[in-house]
């Protein structure tokens, strides 16, 4: 069963594929007790017993409880288990910005509204189905023509629900639509197929010079991050639930969205908002975000991380990435070797290695220090890497020029794929030599020590 979400077993899945086998059995549960509620009142309304057709409706009230147990059980399955952040990184409701607490604050009050609504719309239903009721002694009901109180009353009402909706949601809009408070620190997000590119601007203060990297994405916890969102490819969405809403990543334009962590919870007054999860000096936090907009083969496995970090830490993060040490061992001196003679210094950059100054793939500089593999949920270590040097398809469909182009998939060579992808090395033909075991070693040596 693990094999259903699972594709890679040996791989390390973190947390992040929340589909346990318990709720994928809720999910299945809800929906077939859904499915008995429905088939129960169909088969009520085929043999349409006369008179009276109570049939239908003593139906509809003996299946009720399925359906009711149904929708308890595939909600269960959608949702989180008692702790929300604990068990589902990517909830919706749980923020920690205030971008993200904005956002809850029109929705959190909507839903309560909209559930009273509801509520008494079915009561209302439920004694009306009752109380006009087919008695059964073949009389008609009274008819009458016409209400102007009731249909002045069904306008105006909905009318005001939805301006009562409608206002703080445009405010809200507006709020988050300005541009980002003074205080921040400004990131480039740049939506690839099917990976992630950050580019921080200079502010000559914690950012000294242009920093590249990709798929993880760090932030100083005391400042607004004020994120220009684009893509170079098809439209992505940038996505991390904890942080705040999507935006979209359109070719050609570029979206904006800025968030701060909200402050901790020992420094505000009660009631104020605050949270209890910001980062300790040495002790950062991860939250985890995704593409939200289907954008082609590997769109599920376009994934990233933020990391928050006391402003001193990411001061040395950011140091460390414009001054990486060399490295000293001698495999990976080796392995720098083979790097830059065998053409991956063609499409990745490397801070420290002069050789390497090509933009097609993400920036390596410092790549040890990362913790996941090619935007993916795939724990970064040895054999991994070797993986995805040798076939990166395995790892990630679509992710290698060579099984695209082989496999005649749907925009293999559309131009694009072709120059961008990450080469499969171990295939024949493809313009890349194939590596001797002790190659790929020091090849791996040299990207493990990048930190
Ligand atoms: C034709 C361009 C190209 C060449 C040549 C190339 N790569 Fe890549 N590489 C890419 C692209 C594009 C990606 C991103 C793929 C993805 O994540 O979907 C990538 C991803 C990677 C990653 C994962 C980076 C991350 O952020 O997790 C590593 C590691 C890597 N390449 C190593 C190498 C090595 C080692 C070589 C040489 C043997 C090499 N690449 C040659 C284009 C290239
Ligand atoms: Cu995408």
């Amino acid at each position: 069963m693990a094999l259903l979400w699972n594709r890679q077993p040996s791989a390390k899945i973190l947390g992040r594929f929340t589909a346990t086998p318990q709720r994928f059995l809720r999910l299945i549960a809800g929906q077939v007790l859904w499915a008995l509620h429905v088939l129960s009142l169909l088969h009520a309304s085929w043999r349409r017993v006369e008179p009276p057709r109570r049939e239908l409706l003593v139906n509809l009230m003996r299946s009720l409880p399925a359906a009711a147990l149904g929708s308890v059980l595939f909600l269960g399955g959608c949702g989180s288990d008692i702790f929300p952040a604990e068990t589902d990184p990517m909830t919706t409701v749980d923020p920690v910005t205030d971008f993200g607490l904005a956002i809850q604050d029109v929705y959190g009050p909507i839903t309560w509204w909209v559930s009273i609504i509801g509520i008494i719309v079915l009561i209302l239903l439920v004694a009306v189905v009752v109380v006009f009721r087919d008695k059964g002694d073949g009389s008609k009901p009274e008819q009458i023509h016409g209400n102007l109180t009731m249909e002045v009353g069904w306008t105006l009402l909905p009318v005001i629900i939805v301006i009562f909706i409608l206002v703080p949601t445009v405010r809200t809009i507006f709020m988050l639509g300005d541009a980002a408070p003074d205080d921040n620190i400004e990131v480039k997000v740049i939506g690839k197929r099917w990976w992630w590119e950050f580019r921080y601007v200079p502010d000559g203060d914690l950012v000294t010079r242009e920093i590249v990297t990709a798929n993880q994405m760090h932030l100083p916890v005391d400042k607004h991050a004020s994120l220009l969102i684009t893509s170079d490819s098809v439209i992505h969405s940038f996505w991390a639930p904890r942080l705040g809403g999507k935006r979209d990543a359109v070719p050609g334009r570029t979206n904006r969205m800025w968030f701060r962590m909200l402050p901790d919870c020992g420094a505000v007054e009660a009631g104020q908002p605050c949270t209890n999860e910001r980062p300790k000096p040495g002790e950062p936090v991860r939250y985890q975000g995704e593409c939200a907009e289907f954008c082609g083969e590997s769109h599920a496995q376009m994934k990233f991380d933020v990391i928050m970090q006391t402003n001193d830490d990411f001061r040395d993060w950011a140091k460390r990435m414009l001054e990486p040490e060399k490295p000293t061992d001698e495999v990976a001196l080796a392995g720098m070797e083979v790097f830059n003679s065998v053409g991956c210094s063609a499409c990745h950059a490397i801070t420290g290695n002069p050789a390497a100054n090509g933009n097609r793939g993400p920036d390596l500089t410092n790549f040890g220090l990362r913790h996941r593999l090619a935007a993916t949920g795939y724990d970064v270590d040895d054999e991994l890497l070797k993986t995805w040097i040798h076939k990166p398809d395995v790892l990630k469909p679509g992710a290698s020029v060579v099984t695209n182009k082989s496999r005649g998939t749907v925009g293999a060579d559309d131009g694009m794929n072709v120059v961008q992808q990450m080469p499969a090395l171990d295939t024949d033909g493809d313009g890349y030599p194939n590596f001797s075991d002790e190659q790929l070693d020091q090849l791996v040596a040299y990207l493990r020590s990048l930190k």
